[in-house]
C-alpha cells in the first residue's frame, strides 16, 4: 500500500457524510453545485456534455453513502465472496439504470426540467461503457446487477479497456470499424485508486533453490513488469441500500519516462516503455467466440487475474488471514476460458511466495476455482501454445505441467492401460503444435464445471468434455442464463412495465415468478387492447429514433421480425435472409398477391469481427438486399429491411420492447444458450427459434403453441451430416430454395455485379457448415404459421401476453440462486 489510511476523530470521519433524502430543490442544488464546482461553469454557459457530468455526478452522490457502507459491512462481516473473474462486461449506459436504482427518475426529472434541461437529450450523452462483445459480456452485466439486487457480496474483476468494442459504420454497404473511444469526453462513474496499483511481471525465468532442509523454493523472475491501476464502478442493488464494486486493472509503465534516455535526447524512446505497458488495456479484442491466439490477448488475461487475485489476497482480505482458510472467503467463477490463468496463478502464490507445500496448495486452489464453459464451437476453446506461454509466464508453464502430470496419473490409475485416454485428456495437447488446453486446465482445477444451458450442459458432458464427466460426473452442472428484469424490462420497457405493475404491483422487478399472475389477462380483451397499445407506442418510439440515428423510414403497421446477435455463420443471419428475398421474390413475381402478404419489417442488429471475412460479406449482402428491397414501390409497406448500424446495448434497449417477432434461428447444438431469445419473450415478442440452447427451455415454459419451432434438432443435425451433407443437392432440388439464391446470384441486389455476391453464394453452395440450407424449406414454412399467427392480432397477443407470462424463469436473479445453491455454496 502507498501511504498510511488517514485517521482522525472528527465524528464524520469514520461514516460518509449522508446526502440529504431527495428533493426536488435539493437536487437541483446538487446539480448546480456539481455544474459549478465540479465541471468549473454556469448553467448559462454550460455545454450538454457538462450537465450530463454534472446529472451524473449529482446521482453518484445518492449511491455513495450506500456504496461506503456496504463496503463497510461487508469488510466486518467477512463473508464468502463472489469474485466473478470475466474478460468483458458489457455494461450499457449507466445514467438510466442508477436513477432507477435509487428511484430517482421522477426527481431528476423535475428537477432538470426546473433548470431548462430535458433530461432524455442529456442521456443521449452518454457514451455506453461497450467493454465486452457480445452475449458472454452482456451476462457478466446482468450477473452483477442480480448479486447486487440479491445483497450477495461480490467483486466482479476485468479490465478497464481503453477502447472497447468496435464502433460500426457503414460505406458502401460494408462494415467499417472506427475505434470507441468512450472516455474521450469524461467518464463520471469511474474512481481511479492509483494507491492500491499492483504490480505484475511478465517474461523472465524462474530460478530453484534448495534450501537446508532439502526442500526446493522456485521463484520467479520476470524480466519486465506493469503497474494495474484499479478503477471502481458501483454496482447498485435495486433499492435494497446495497452498492456492490466492478473493479476494472488498467495497465500503467512502471517507469513512465526513462529519464536517463531523455537526457541523452531521444524523447520518443524515453516514452516507449509506457506506451508499450499500456498497451495490455489498450483495446477490446473484437472475436467473438473465436478467439485468435495473440500474444497481447494473453498478457491482457494474466494481466488482469493477476491483478484481481492479488487485491483480493493482499489488499481485501485481513492481513493475518491464514490463506488455508482461503475456500471459505472466495471462489472466484471463471467466465469462460479468458481468466483460467488465474488457477496457476493461485498456485503460484500459494506455493514460491506463501510458503505452502503444493499438495496443500493444490487442495485449497481447487476448492477456489469454478468454470463456466460458453462455447460448443471446437474453435472457440481457447489453447496457448507452449512456445508463448513459456516466454510470457515461464513459471506458470512450469506449474501447468505438474498439475497435468498429477492429475495424468489420476486417469491412469482410473482406467488403467488406457494411453489413447491419457493422450485425449492430457492439459497439454501434442497437435498441431504443442499447446496448453485452456478448458481442460480449468475443468482439472475447477470445483465444479457448467455450461448454460440445459441442452448446452448435456452436449458439454457428453460431446466437448465427455472423459472428464465420466471420471468426474460431480462435477458438472447447469445454470441457465438470465437477464436483469431491471434493465431489459423496467428500464428498456416504462410502457409495460407501468402496465405490469398496474396489473400484478411491482414485487415483479425483483421475483420475476410474480409474471406468472399474469397469465388469466391473457383472455381479458382490454388488458390484450393495453398491451397492443404499448407496442405500439414502443414501436413509435424506435421508428422516432432510427429516422433520426439512421435516416429510415419505416411502415408503422406491419410486424416488426428482429435479429439482433453478432455476425456469426452458425447463427445464420443467411438464412433470415434467404427468407427475405423469397418473400420479395414471391412478391414481384406475382406468387403472392399484395393482399395475402403480411407486411413485415425485418430489422437486422449485428457486428462482425473484423478479421471475419465472410460475415462482413453476409453483412454487405443484407445492406445490398435492403437496399433494393426497400427502393422498390411493388413492395412498398410490405416488406422492409432495415439495419441500423452499431447494433448495442443502447439500441438493444430500444428495439427489443419494440419487437413482434424475435430470430433465434442458429443451427441446433452451437447456440451455447442465447440470452437475447429471453429479453424478446419477456417483452413480449414471440420466437421463432431451433431447438437450441435456452430456445429449449424458452418453449418449453411458454408452450409449443406460443412458439415456432423449424429445423433440425442436433441429433439430426449429427446424422445428417454423418450420412455425407451436400447443400448443392438441397438446392438442385427444393426450387423456392432455388429461385431464391439463384435471384441472388444474378446480382439482382448489387446492381448486377455477379462477383460481389460469390463469397456468401459459393459457401452456401459448397460449403454451407452450418446447413442453412438443410433447415430451408423447414425456416420458410415456419413462417408462413407466423404469418398467419400475426393476422390474427387477438390470438397473437394472447401468445405475447402468454411469453411474457411465463419468462419469469430467464431472470438472471434465478441464475444467481442456482449459482449459490449449485456452485458457491458447495
Ligand atoms: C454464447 O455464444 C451465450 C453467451 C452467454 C456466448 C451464447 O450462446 O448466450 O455466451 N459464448 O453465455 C461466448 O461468447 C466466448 O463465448
Amino acid at each position: 500500500r502507498i501511504g498510511p489510511a488517514f485517521r482522525t476523530s472528527h465524528p464524520l470521519a469514520s461514516g460518509p457524510v449522508v446526502q440529504p433524502a431527495p428533493t426536488v430543490d435539493g437536487f437541483v442544488e446538487t446539480f448546480l453545485g456539481e455544474l459549478n464546482y465540479g465541471q468549473g461553469t454556469l448553467l448559462s454557459q454550460s455545454t450538454l456534455n457538462d450537465q450530463y457530468l454534472a446529472l451524473a455526478r449529482t446521482v453518484r452522490r445518492y449511491l455513495m453513502a450506500d456504496w461506503l457502507e456496504t463496503g463497510a459491512r461487508r469488510r466486518h462481516a467477512q463473508q464468502k465472496t463472489v469474485g466473478y473473474l470475466s474478460a468483458e462486461y458489457l455494461l450499457g449506459r449507466q445514467l438510466g439504470n442508477n436513477l432507477l436504482a435509487t428511484n430517482l427518475q421522477d426527481v431528476a426529472e423535475e428537477a432538470m426540467r426546473r433548470c431548462g434541461i430535458d433530461i432524455a437529450t442529456l442521456r443521449a450523452q452518454e457514451v455506453e461503457p461497450g467493454l465486452g462483445n457480445g452475449g458472454l459480456g452482456r451476462l457478466a452485466a446482468c450477473f452483477v446487477d442480480s448479486l447486487a439486487t440479491m445483497d450477495v457480496p461480490t467483486i466482479g474483476y476485468g479490465i478497464r479497456y481503453e477502447y472497447g468494442i468496435f464502433r460500426q459504420t457503414f460505406e458502401d454497404d460494408r462494415q467499417v470499424e472506427l475505434p470507441d473511444s468512450w472516455l474521450s469526453l469524461g467518464s463520471p462513474w469511474e474512481f481511479p485508486h492509483p494507491e492500491r496499483q499492483v504490480l505484475v511481471g511478465f517474461g523472465g525465468s524462474t530460478e530453484t533453490s534448495t534450501a537446508a532442509d532439502g526442500t526446493q523454493h522456485t521463484r520467479w523472475v520476470p524480466d519486465w513488469t506493469v503497474l494495474g491501476m484499479p478503477y471502481h464502478y458501483m454496482v447498485p442493488g435495486f433499492r435494497n441500500g446495497v452498492v456492490n464494486t466492478l473493479r476494472l486493472w488498467s495497465a500503467r509503465a512502471t517507469h513512465a519516462f526513462d529519464l536517463q534516455i531523455f537526457n541523452a535526447g531521444d524523447y520518443t524512446q524515453a516514452v516507449r516503455a509506457q506506451t508499450f505497458a499500456e498497451n495490455i488495456s489498450k483495446v477490446l479484442y473484437p472475436e467473438d467466440s473465436t478467439p485468435q491466439g495473440k500474444e497481447l490477448r494473453l498478457q491482457q488475461q494474466y494481466f488482469f487475474v493477476a491483478c484481481s487475485l492479488h487485491d483480493f489476497i493482499d489488499n481485501t482480505l485481513p492481513a493475518d488471514f491464514d490463506l488455508h482458510r482461503l475456500p471459505e472467503r472466495i471462489v472466484f467463477q471463471l467466465n469462460d476460458t479468458h481468466p483460467v490463468i488465474a488457477i496457476p496463478e493461485l498456485m503460484r502464490i500459494l506455493v514460491d511466495r506463501k510458503g505452502f507445500a503444493w499438495d496443500e496448495a493444490w487442495e485449497v486452489t481447487q476448492r477456489c476455482f469454478a468454470y463456466t464453459c460458453h462455447t460448443l464451437l471446437p474453435e472457440a476453446l481457447e489453447v496457448w501454445s507452449v512456445e508463448l506461454l513459456g516466454r510470457l509466464l515461464p513459471r506458470h508453464l512450469e506449474i501447468i505441467y505438474r498439475i497435468n502430470e498429477e492429475f495424468l496419473e489420476q486417469v491412469r490409475e482410473a482406467f488403467p492401460g488406457d494411453e489413447m485416454r491419457v493422450r485425449r485428456m492430457s492439459v497439454i495437447a501434442e497437435h498441431p503444435e504443442r499447446s496448453v488446453r485452456m478448458a481442460y486446465l480449468a475443468t482439472v482445477a475447477g470445483a465444479k464445471v457448467n455450461g448454460v444451458a440445459e441442452l448446452h450442459s448435456q452436449l458439454l458432458r457428453d460431446k466437448v468434455l465427455p472423459d472428464f464427466s465420466q471420471l468426474w460426473p460431480e462435477k458438472f452442472t447447469n445454470v441457465t442464463n438470465g437477464v436483469t428484469p431491471r434493465r431489459f424490462v423496467r428500464l428498456a420497457n416504462r410502457r409495460l412495465s407501468e402496465l405490469l405493475t398496474d396489473t400484478i404491483g411491482e414485487g415483479w422487478v425483483t421475483d420475476l415468478d410474480r409474471l406468472r399472475e399474469l397469465e388469466p389477462y391473457a383472455d381479458d380483451a382490454s388488458f390484450r387492447e393495453e398491451f397492443r397499445r404499448v407496442k405500439r407506442e414502443n414501436k413509435e418510439r424506435l421508428y422516432r429514433l432510427l429516422a433520426v440515428r439512421d435516416g429510415l423510414r419505416l411502415p408503422q403497421e406491419a410486424m416488426l421480425d428482429v435479429m439482433v446477435k453478432r455476425l456469426h455463420e452458425y447463427k445464420r443471419q443467411t438464412l433470415k435472409l434467404l427468407h427475405i428475398v423469397s418473400l420479395y421474390d414471391d412478391l414481384v413475381s406475382g406468387r403472392v398477391a399484395p393482399e395475402e402478404m403480411t407486411p413485415r419489417t425485418v430489422v437486422f442488429g449485428a457486428k462482425a469481427a473484423p478479421g471475419y471475412h465472410l460475415a462482413k460479406e453476409i453483412i454487405f449482402l443484407v445492406n445490398s438486399v435492403a437496399g433494393v428491397v426497400n427502393a422498390d414501390p411493388r413492395v412498398q409497406g410490405l416488406l422492409s429491411v432495415a439495419f441500423p448500424a452499431n447494433y448495442n446495448v443502447t439500441l438493444a434497449e430500444k428495439l427489443i420492447p419494440a419487437a413482434d417477432l424475435s430470430e433465434q434461428i442458429s443451427l441446433a447444438g452451437k447456440e451455447a444458450s442465447g440470452t437475447g431469445n429471453m429479453k424478446f419473450a419477456l417483452n413480449g415478442a414471440l420466437t421463432i427459434g431451433t431447438d437450441d440452447g435456452a430456445n429449449v427451455e424458452i418453449r418449453r415454459l411458454v408452450g409449443d403453441e406460443n412458439f415456432f419451432l423449424f429445423g433440425m434438432t442436433e441429433p439430426e443435425v449429427e446424422r445428417r451430416r454423418a450420412a455425407g451433407y451436400t447443400p448443392a443437392e438441397v438446392y438442385e432440388t427444393t426450387p423456392a430454395l432455388r429461385r431464391t439464391i439463384d435471384l441472388v446470384a444474378s446480382g439482382h441486389f448489387t446492381g448486377g455485379d455477379r462477383q460481389a455476391v460469390a463469397p456468401v453464394v459459393d459457401n452456401l453452395l459448397h460449403e454451407d457448415a452450418f446447413m442453412a440450407l438443410a433447415d430451408f424449406s423447414s425456416y420458410l414454412e415456419a413462417q408462413s404459421r407466423v404469418d398467419a399467427a400475426y393476422a390474427d392480432p387477438e390470438a397473437w397477443t394472447r401468445s405475447a401476453i402468454l411469453n411474457v407470462a411465463r419468462s419469469g424463469f430467464f431472470s438472471s436473479d434465478r441464475s444467481m440462486r442456482d449459482y449459490l445453491e449449485r456452485i458457491w455454496h458447495s
